[in-house]
Formats: C-alpha cells, structure tokens, sequence
C-alpha cells in the first residue's frame, strides 16, 4: 500500500467529499491534500457561503448530515423559520448550527483573513489534520445560461430550481483574475499521485481546472493522474451529471465519454464494475465498486484504487 505518498484529491461537493474521507482513513493526515471547487460559493443575507468546502470539512469531520451529504447531522431550523415568518423565500436550506460556521468564516473574511486562512482554521476547530484547500482565494462565481431564465448564479440554478432548467452554457466569472494560491502549487509539486473525485466534471472540476495555471501545474506532473467516474449505467449517482451532459450535446451519457471528456488531464479512470469494460489509448482504465454507501464502502475504495495505482505506477 502506498503510505509513504503524497495524495492529492481534486473535488467538488458531496461525491467527492466520501473519496476524501475514504483516503483520509486509510493515509497518514500529512499525506492527504483536498483541494475544493469554490465556483458554487456565494453570498446571503450577508454572509459568504462554500457549500462544496463546508462538505469536505463536515464530512473529513465526521459531522456531515448523513441523510443530504451536505450540511451538519441533527441541526436545526429556527434562524430560516424566523426568516419565512419575515415573508422571505427561504429557498436555501440554511442549518443553525451551519449558521455559525458562515458567522465566522465572513468575519474573518472581513478581517482580512484569505480564504485559505479561513478554510485552514475552519479545518483545524473541527480537528482535520489534512490540509483543505480552496482552488482559489478570489470569487470566481459560476454562472450557469438556461434556457428558460438566462443566467443564473450557480445555487439559483442548482438548489432554487432543483437543476431542472436546461443549460446551454457554464461560465466562471472573473476566473482570469482568480490567482493559483502557493500551497496549491507545492501540494501538486510534492504530489506522488493526483485523484480528481466522483464529483461532477463540468460543474465542480472543470472551475478547479479554469484557475489559471492549475491545469497546467496538473499536467507538468508526471504522476498518475485518475479520476473516478460520477456516471454509473448513464446515470449521474447524485446531481445533474447526466442531465447536463445529455445538454451540452453529448452523444452518450457514459462512463467512457466522462473519460474523454477528461482528455490528457488523466492517465488513469476509475469507473463501475456494473458498466461495459471500454478502452482509451493510452488510458489506464479500472473497473471498481465506485457506489460509496457507508465508510467502509469509502476505505475500501481508496484502498482499491491506491492498490491499482501502485501495480501500473
Ligand atoms: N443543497 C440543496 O439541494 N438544498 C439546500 O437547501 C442546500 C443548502 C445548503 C446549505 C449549506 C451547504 O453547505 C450546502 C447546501 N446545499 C443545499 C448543498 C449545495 O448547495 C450543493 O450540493 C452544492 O453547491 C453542489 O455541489
């Protein structure tokens, strides 16, 4: 088993937060990097809010909500409830207890503090030893073009109309002003092999991907370099995955189009052992149990796919 590597796993939200927390239970702390989507944050009521980082921490945490995979277990409602009584149009499920983790992450923003500073200490008070980094410290907000109501902001589209208008476009604004963090250019230096998680690849990795000079830093990397598919049998296992692929015009929503759609950025794909075997030049290719019901499905994984790295690296 390779315990003696520097891992870093590249993610999104919910899917990609088991991954982590499957590695993080098989690695040393000090060998496991999260580096995480920030092109979903955004601000309400006057808070700064990064759905896809506070899964991670929750999750590596052990304090996800084990019903959404996002959001705290056993939290409360009384703030949004409050809200409602207002007349607002509480469409976004804030926890009161979740609340606190925005109530503090803003006034540090506001003290000057770097997102990565922040995210560093929101990590370490919940006693995470690995590092969690945002894939930038700039706002680099996504924007999704419908069909149906033009652009919307990333959780307008995703959490108020429950992704159902059609997308003909993602942009990320302000992305060639974002700047690639230090610690995010020596964790990829250091990096023995570089996993990107079952997140969704045009919504969640793609922003990562866009930070100018990340993919680039990923490529220099003569490392392996896989990712897990988040399409099982041409469905998504959670979200818009097949949705929006069949939108942006993707012949076949598949395991092996996701692989494609990856391009040189891997050398390695991990997709369900319930689906075809396929074959890409120059790809190594592994079929796995990618479903991740419980934490011993999540160890299990990442000690498969390490096992498999290690016998092609
Ligand atoms: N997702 C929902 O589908 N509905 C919600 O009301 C919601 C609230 C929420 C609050 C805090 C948080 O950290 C995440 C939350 N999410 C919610 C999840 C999140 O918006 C999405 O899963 C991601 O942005 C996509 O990766």
């Amino acid at each position: 088993m390779a315990l003696n590597q520097n891992i870093v796993v590249i993610v999104g939200g919910v899917g990609g937060a088991k991954l982590a927390l499957g590695l993080q239970m098989i690695l040393p702390p000090e060998q496991l990097t999260v580096i995480v989507n920030t092109g979903d944050d955004f601000w309400h009521y006057g808070l700064r809010i990064c759905p896809d980082i506070d899964t991670v921490l929750y999750t590596l945490s052990g304090r996800v909500d084990p019903v959404n995979g996002w959001g705290l277990a056993e939290d409360s409602r009384t703030v949004l409830q409050a809200l409602t009584a207002y007349g607002e149009d509480t469409w976004f499920g804030l926890g009161d207890k979740d609340l606190a983790t925005h109530l503090l992450r803003t006034q540090m923003l506001r003290d000057g503090h770097s997102l990565t500073e922040v995210i560093a200490h929101l990590a370490k008070v919940q006693a995470i030893q690995s590092a969690i980094l945002p894939m930038t410290d700039e706002e680099v907000p996504t924007i999704v073009e419908t069909a149906e109501y033009g652009e919307l902001a990333f959780q307008e589209y995703f959490v108020k109309y429950r992704w159902q208008p059609t997308v003909t476009k993602l942009r990320y604004q302000n992305m060639e002003q974002a700047s690639l963090n230090p610690t995010i250019i020596s964790a990829l230096h250091n990096a023995d092999m570089i996993l990107f998680g079952p997140s969704n690849p045009w919504l969640s990795i793609e922003p990562i991907l866009s930070v100018p000079g990340l993919r680039d830093a990923i490529l220099a990397r003569d490392v392996p370099r896989v990712a897990v598919t988040p399409i099982v049998g041409g469905q998504a296992i959670k979200g818009p995955a097949a949705k929006l692929m069949a939108e942006l015009g993707y012949d076949e929503v598949s395991a092996q189009s996701v692989a494609e759609h990856y391009g040189a950025i891997i050398n390695g794909f991990v997709y369900d052992t319930s689906d075809a075997a396929f074959h890409i030049a120059g790809l190594h290719t592994a079929r796995m149990d990618t479903i991740m019901k419980n934490n011993t499905d999540k160890a299990r994984l990442a000690q498969q796919m390490l096992a498999w790295i290690k016998e092609w690296n």
